[in-house]
């Protein structure tokens, strides 16, 4: 898969791309990011890509004209039936279920906002998507446009080893994860609990799936809402349920 990234700061989104295992994958040519610098497309001597908005008020908005050139380039490179996402700040909250379509398509531009945010007819023109992280306020779209990348790398085949690949849809998706422990066994006076250590790998599935469903039900109800139980996995949270009402 091919990703583009139309940002201000194009240093930004390299750096934090040669860590780690999407490091690694883009090293081994399993996905490929090119940068495209709006200011590489103005044609004044101060390189502008801002202006006040109209209408007056706080901040500035990125002009049209830069970010079309750099985003036409982008879309360039990349092959046909690829789609154009803008990260700002009032896009569709951005999931899992996202990472995975995405995922699927030829190539993908993200293209970052910075100050107030982007000339609207910028992001009728030029935009299939606009994307969002979640509700809390950043400074542009750089971050977010790193986790999407991340969340989407994670997917691609050859990116994550066999054994970290056989972790992603198992019967826990949708569910938060169970506790995990290693050694010591015994930390001042506390015990891993004995059913790991125990050596029954049908009683750790159960007991793992109990406890993520568990934790599902304490910290994110909502979450166990979307996605149903089976007549077992509804045993399993009861006998959580009891066994917590007894402590
Ligand atoms: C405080 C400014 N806000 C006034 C209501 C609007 C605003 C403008 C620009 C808020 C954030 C930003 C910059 N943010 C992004 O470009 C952004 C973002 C975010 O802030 N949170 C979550 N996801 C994203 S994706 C892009």
């Amino acid at each position: 898969m091919r990703i583009a990234v139309v940002s201000l700061f194009p240093q930004m989104i390299h750096d934090a791309l040669r860590i780690g295992v999407v490091g690694r994958a883009l090293e081994r040519g399993i996905f490929q990011i090119d940068c495209f610098d709006p200011r590489d497309y103005t044609d004044d001597i101060h390189r502008t890509v801002d202006d006040r908005p109209f209408g007056g008020g706080p901040g500035m908005v990125l002009k049209v004209e830069p970010m079309r050139s750099a985003v036409r380039d982008a879309v360039g490179v990349l092959p046909p039936g690829s789609r154009r996402v803008y990260l700002g700040a009032d896009g569709r909250r951005f999931e899992q279920s996202m990472a995975r379509e995405a995922c699927a398509w030829p190539g993908l531009v993200l293209i970052a906002g910075r100050y107030e945010g982007v000339d609207e007819r910028f992001i009728e023109q030029e935009i299939d998507e606009e994307w969002s992280i979640g509700d809390y306020v950043l400074s542009g779209g750089e971050l977010p446009a790193l986790v999407v990348i991340d969340a989407i790398a994670r997917l691609m085949p050859g990116t994550l080893g066999s054994s970290e690949s056989a972790l992603q849809e198992s019967f826990s998706d949708g569910l938060v994860d169970w506790p995990h422990y290693t050694r010591p066994q015994a930390l001042e006076g506390r015990d891993v609990p004995a059913v790991l250590a125990s050596g029954d790998h049908a009683a750790i599935a159960r007991w793992r799936l109990q406890q993520a469903l568990g934790r599902t039900w304490l910290r994110r109800p909502e979450l166990l809402e979307r996605r149903g139980m089976s007549d077992e996995e509804r045993e399993l949270l009861e006998e959580f349920k009891n066994e917590r009402a007894r402590q």
